[in-house]
């Protein structure tokens, strides 16, 4: 064994001891500390018994173990346990050593903790790590960010760890998969096992991606009686907050991210149960019935499904570029869909085509601008429209297909409706409007009344 570690980690969970054990197993000596001191212990008589790590049971232990410059990777809590290790680690680190968090941080965060540590002559990076427990083992996606100065020193060893696929948003893709299951049992009658082999086909066509893959396999999944385990799990869901946050992020930069949106609101609903069993029994509303060619609605929903990923990806990508332009980042928009290609819960075939999207045009504005992503769209949009017609005919929710088909209608449309809204708010608050009949900038207010006088309020933006 090596006199020093390669890395230290603090926290063992599930995300660290397989990250860990990732990082030994492509040679690196790895330090490990966790504030429950008797997991190192249980995890080196366990796990990574006879490996290259050097367990510590004080953190003073467990950075005097670390090679220089230190590279200490925490993969704790996101929130206050990130904060209180900073603090704790700071005194006891050099001026050129680097504090890495690989947990699930809110970017704000990141961005406050990379001028703190900055500020003590030391160098933060944040990292997504993202593909679960398998990911974390066998290669992650790893998306980091914070000091540039200290990505030459982590490049190697995230690299080597992270996922690698020949040739790094998020929550959508799998609300909009839910949807076209809802279709599929409460509108064609289909079982889970007939779903199966439909998700088996689509996972070789356009749609080839780890959420439709997973799928295949959970609606073949047989409980101990033989029959869908699917259809055995309570249909609240759970959020960890990245959807959250990512609406928020959006919400604050003025972009229309809707798909996400809708995504984490669905979730939201799903978990009022109990009000939703109530209101089953007291509402009633249209029973689903379908009349038509159920291959053709199959086939319809694959096309509508492919539609809205597209849109969910052009909506991520220009919440990505504002979030740019905000805060002065300067992303690699292609490379950033081939780090998402592997390992990553949202890896599929389409990234590839949005890295090609960004080579042809550096430039793109929004990926629906793209001629690839164009043509895709236009010629999914008749199955798509039908589809969500059809859900909405027949009472079942489709809340992503719908905003991304409406969103995709909007951002095609020259011309909004805005305009009556500008002249309800000129009418009300007088907050004028401009024409177009006068150039940009130019504002004006009309007394609507005949008794609202002529002074105007200030105008502003989201
Ligand atoms: P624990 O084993 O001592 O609970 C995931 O929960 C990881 O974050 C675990 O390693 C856990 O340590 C650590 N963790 C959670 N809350 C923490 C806190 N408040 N301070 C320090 N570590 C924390």
């Amino acid at each position: 064994m090596k006199k020093k570690a390669d890395i230290g980690l603090i926290g063992l969970a599930v995300m660290g001891e397989n990250l860990v054990l990732n990082m030994e197993s492509k040679g690196y000596t790895v330090a490990v500390y966790n504030r429950t001191v008797t997991k190192v212990d249980g995890f080196l008589e366990g796990r990574g018994k006879g490996k290259n790590f050097i367990g510590a049971h004080s953190l003073e232990e467990f950075v005097a173990s670390i090679e220089r410059p230190r590279k200490v990777m925490m993969l704790v809590k996101a929130g206050k346990p990130v904060d209180d290790f900073i603090e704790l680690l700071i005194p006891l680190l050099e001026p050129g050593d680097i504090i890495i968090d690989g947990g699930n941080s809110h970017f704000p965060d990141t961005m406050r903790r990379t001028k703190q540590v900055e500020s003590k002559g030391l160098l933060y990076v944040g990292t997504g790590v993202s593909g679960g427990e398998e990911g974390a083992l066998k290669g992650p996606s790893m998306m980091p960010g914070g000091s540039p100065e200290a990505w030459p020193h982590v490049k190697e060893i995230f690299q080597s760890v992270a996922a690698k696929v020949d040739g790094g948003v998020p929550c959508c893709d799998w609300v909009i998969i839910n949807e076209a299951y809802h279709l599929m049992k409460d509108l064609l009658g289909m079982d889970a096992f007939e779903q199966h082999e439909v998700f088996k086909k689509w996972n070789k066509g356009v749609l080839d991606s780890y959420l439709i893959e997973i799928t295949t396999d959970i609606l073949d999944f047989k409980d101990e009686d033989g029959s869908p385990l699917v259809e055995k799990i309570l249909d609240t869901a759970g959020q960890k907050g990245t959807g959250k946050w990512t609406a928020v992020t959006a919400l604050d930069l003025g972009i229309p991210l809707t798909l996400i949106g809708e995504s984490v609101f669905s979730r939201c609903l799903s978990a009022q149960k109990n009000l939703r069993v109530k209101a089953s029994k007291t509402i009633s509303g249209k029973k689903p019935e379908f009349r038509g060619d159920k291959q053709q609605f199959i086939d319809d929903l694959e096309q509508a499904l492919y539609g809205a990923k597209i849109i969910s990806y052009a909506q991520g990508y220009d919440l990505m570029m504002e979030a740019a332009r905000e805060y002065g980042w300067n992303l690699n928009y292609g490379g950033i869909a081939l780090m998402w290609r592997g390992g990553c819960i949202i890896r599929s075939r389409f990234l590839g085509d949005i890295k090609k999207a960004f080579d042809n045009n550096p430039r793109l504005e929004n990926l629906l601008l793209d001629p690839f992503f164009k043509e895709a769209v236009q010629s999914a949009q008749e199955s798509w429209r039908r589809v969500c017609a059809t859900a909405l005919l027949n009472g079942i929710p489709v809340p992503a297909l719908t905003s991304a088909l409406n969103y995709f209608d909007g951002f095609r449309s020259e011309r909004l409706p805005a305009n009556l809204l500008q002249a309800q708010r000129d009418y009300f608050g007088a907050h004028q409007y401009e024409r177009v009949d006068k150039p940009r900038g130019e504002f004006f207010h009309t007394d609507w009344t005949g008794y609202g006088g002529s002074t105007a309020s200030t105008t502003y933006d989201v």
